[in-house]
């Protein structure tokens, strides 16, 4: 775990995008993910996360600065029935890539949440043969569930992962600051990382994190908020002053000045 993370703490950038929302969020810059990648290692990310196909045909372990997470399900946004994601990699081919860890995203609440969970545990037991530690994206959706960003639900998402052997659970922020310390509670041993969601202002972005870190989180998996912005790595110096150096939102804003 410590391959991606520093002082106990943790910045990612998540590129999977294209294949779960598709080339929509992409301007003629990140549409390469050698954009991306450059971003990550100039920024010192903790790791980077992608599908198979981009990292076998642009992530050079032999070289590359930036560990390597790789995304073992996915899914697109075209079906719209209650979500499932299918395992699209194996373990060994991400190790084989070059992994530090893997990554994988459960929809509790789906009608095939069960399919999810079987999974998940199965390549859990798996990851941790190999020595390597797991990311699950916890997402609650699906016509059973009422309120996704209710701190209830997010709570039993953090949970769930903590209960299914994830090391890392990666969930979203839902601004309710003082539920949130109960979430990460619930989270247990599992490190909690947050989402980054849509493009938010700088002031926005920072005050998020700001308070996600003292809620007890453990860091950010981020994309669009980072390889969107227009001066990736300042904002990236400036997550980084919050994240690892326990710097106000204020003087992490000057990063961008
Ligand atoms: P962003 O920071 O761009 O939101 O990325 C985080 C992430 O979890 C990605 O890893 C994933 O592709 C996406 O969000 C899933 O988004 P959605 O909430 O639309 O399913």
């Amino acid at each position: 775990m410590q391959k991606i993370m520093h002082n106990e703490k943790s910045l990612l950038i998540a590129y999977d995008q294209g294949l779960e929302h598709g080339p929509t969020d992409f301007n003629l810059n990140n549409i390469n993910p050698d954009y991306v990648l450059k971003i990550a290692e100039k920024g010192k990310y903790n790791a980077i996360i992608l599908h198979h196909g981009i990292a076998e045909k642009y992530y050079d372990k032999h070289n590359a600065t930036v560990p390597l997470i790789i995304k073992l399900n996915g899914k697109t946004n075209l079906v719209k029935s209650d979500p499932v994601s299918n395992q699209v990699c194996s373990i060994s081919r991400a190790v084989k890539l070059g992994a530090e860890a893997v990554g994988y995203t459960i929809y509790p609440g789906s009608e095939f949440e069960h399919k999810m969970f079987k999974d998940f545990s199965k390549l859990v037991e798996t990851a941790h043969t190999y020595g390597i530690p797991v990311i699950a994206w916890v997402y609650p959706r699906g016509k059973f569930v009422q309120d996704n960003l209710s701190t209830e639900t997010i709570a039993y998402a953090a949970r769930i992962g903590l209960e299914l052997g994830a090391d890392f659970v990666k969930i979203n922020y839902n601004n309710d600051f003082e539920g949130f310390k109960w979430v990460v509670k619930s989270a247990g041993k599992a490190k909690v990382l947050v989402a980054g969601g849509p493009k938010l202002s700088d002031q926005d972005l920072l005050q998020r994190t700001y308070d996600i870190m003292k809620t007890g989180a453990s860091g950010l998996a981020v994309g669009r908020n980072i390889w969107q912005h227009e001066k990736p790595l300042e904002m990236t110096r400036a997550l980084k002053d919050i994240i690892f150096n326990n710097k106000s939102v204020n003087d992490a804003l000057k990063n961008l000045k």
